[in-house]
């Protein structure tokens, strides 16, 4: 569907991008999440949002003078993932893809795990049992699949829809716009509608999957994608922070208490490039990208905080705070060494594998051969 037809798509919008607060009739029953929080929840809101574009400055730079292999930005999708994040209860597992830097805030992951990851120091650097946020995936569409399998296996559990609500359990899967064209989403849909599992599909619609335009994906709004397998869906405004963590914490609640899936597709726009390897002016115009730029979600959560009544000295604070977590990283990453070569041999397989130690072998061989002079 063109861009045109795109933005007549109804969606939740809680909060305009002048920062005015206001929930639609048709969308009444999200408000009750947003009655619920408290001044101290709006503050810490931004604050990660903050802390989210700051850090991606931070690596950003890292990467140009050498420091990553690789960076992925996330500019622009603060509000899909900061409050969707917080919509996510203490007992749910999220499966990422590649760009939820701003989702791993939520949970407590240390951002030195990412940077090093994306350094190559490290496989992954979190445990997914301890902190529920598993492990980055690459390859597009796994990681919706594995979440699936997860929810079905809370269903098997018994962990869905029991009377003590406190002990029941969800699942959350993030993915882009492109992925939703690999055959693993789709197939995670059947199964996650047919055994009535406790999962949400969070799909973050920013629009571009490399260069590739969402109209190339899809000629229907993506939050219609599941539907024919039996999973409803909702589209939000993705740039509104409020409309993502309340929609996501009324889904989740759902799931839990044994609603079966749902799927959100978050409009939202990747501002900067696909990775630090990508230039996007070779496929887009600046004016769509200064049009997404007016409907920031930073910007639109600061002017409904001011009209709250808070003042300048916040937002300074927020300044300060990122400027120091950039410094500390920045010297972190720089202190970090090189990796033990072996490294790459293990964590491979759980037991031991001819072939890998084949290969340790051939290596061992060669370093050896180095040592001894063999130019
Ligand atoms: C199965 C598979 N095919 C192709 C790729 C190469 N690839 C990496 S990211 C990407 C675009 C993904 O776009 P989208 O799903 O919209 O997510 P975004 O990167 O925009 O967050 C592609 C094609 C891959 N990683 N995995």
């Amino acid at each position: 569907m063109s861009a045109q037809e795109s933005a007549r798509v109804p969606m939740v919008q809680l909060l305009s991008p002048d920062g005015q607060y206001g929930v639609p009739k048709e969308y009444a029953e999200y408000a009750k999440y947003i009655e619920e929080l408290t001044e101290a929840d709006f503050l810490k809101f931004y604050r990660d949002m903050a802390v989210m574009r700051r850090f991606d400055v931070e690596a950003t730079a890292l990467q140009r003078q050498g420091q990553l292999g690789l960076w992925v930005p996330a500019i622009g999708q603060e509000g899909a993932q900061i409050g969707s994040g917080y919509g996510v209860g203490h007992l749910d597992h999220i499966f990422p893809s590649y760009r939820e830097h701003g989702v791993a805030i939520t949970h407590g992951i240390d951002l030195m795990a990412v940077l090093k990851m994306l350094r190559g120091v490290n496989h992954g650097g979190w445990n997914p049992d301890e902190t529920r946020f598993h492990l980055y995936a690459i390859v597009l569409g796994t990681q919706v699949l594995h979440a699936t399998g997860y929810a079905m296996g809370v269903k098997f559990d018994g962990k869905v829809g029991t009377p003590n609500l406190a002990d029941n359990q969800a699942v959350i899967s993030y993915f882009g716009d492109g992925a939703t064209a690999e055959g693993d989403v789709s197939e995670s849909f059947l199964f996650a509608a047919t055994n009535h599992a406790p999962i949400v599909f969070f799909c973050q619609n920013n629009q571009w999957a490399i260069s590739s335009p969402v109209n190339s994906q899809t000629t229907v709004p993506l939050y219609l994608r599941g539907s024919g397998f039996g999973v409803p869906g909702i589209r939000i405004d993705g740039n509104d922070v409020l409309a993502s963590y309340a929609v996501t914490k009324k889904h989740m609640d759902d799931a839990r208490n044994g609603g079966g899936p749902f799927m959100i597709e978050a409009l939202t726009y990747r501002v900067g490039a696909h990775t630090t390897s990508d230039d996007p002016t070779k496929y887009r115009t600046s004016e769509e990208v200064e049009y997404w730029k007016a409907r920031d979600p930073l910007d639109r959560l600061e002017k409904f905080l001011r009209r709250q009544g808070i003042g300048d000295s916040f937002f300074e604070e927020c300044d300060a705070a990122g400027e120091a977590m950039a410094t500390d990283i920045r010297a972190q990453t720089f202190a970090l060494g090189e990796p033990p070569i072996e490294n790459m041999f293990q964590h491979v397989y759980s037991e031991p594998h001819p072939y890998i130690e084949e290969q340790q072998q051939w290596l061992n061989n060669y370093e050896a051969s180095l040592e001894g002079g063999a130019e």
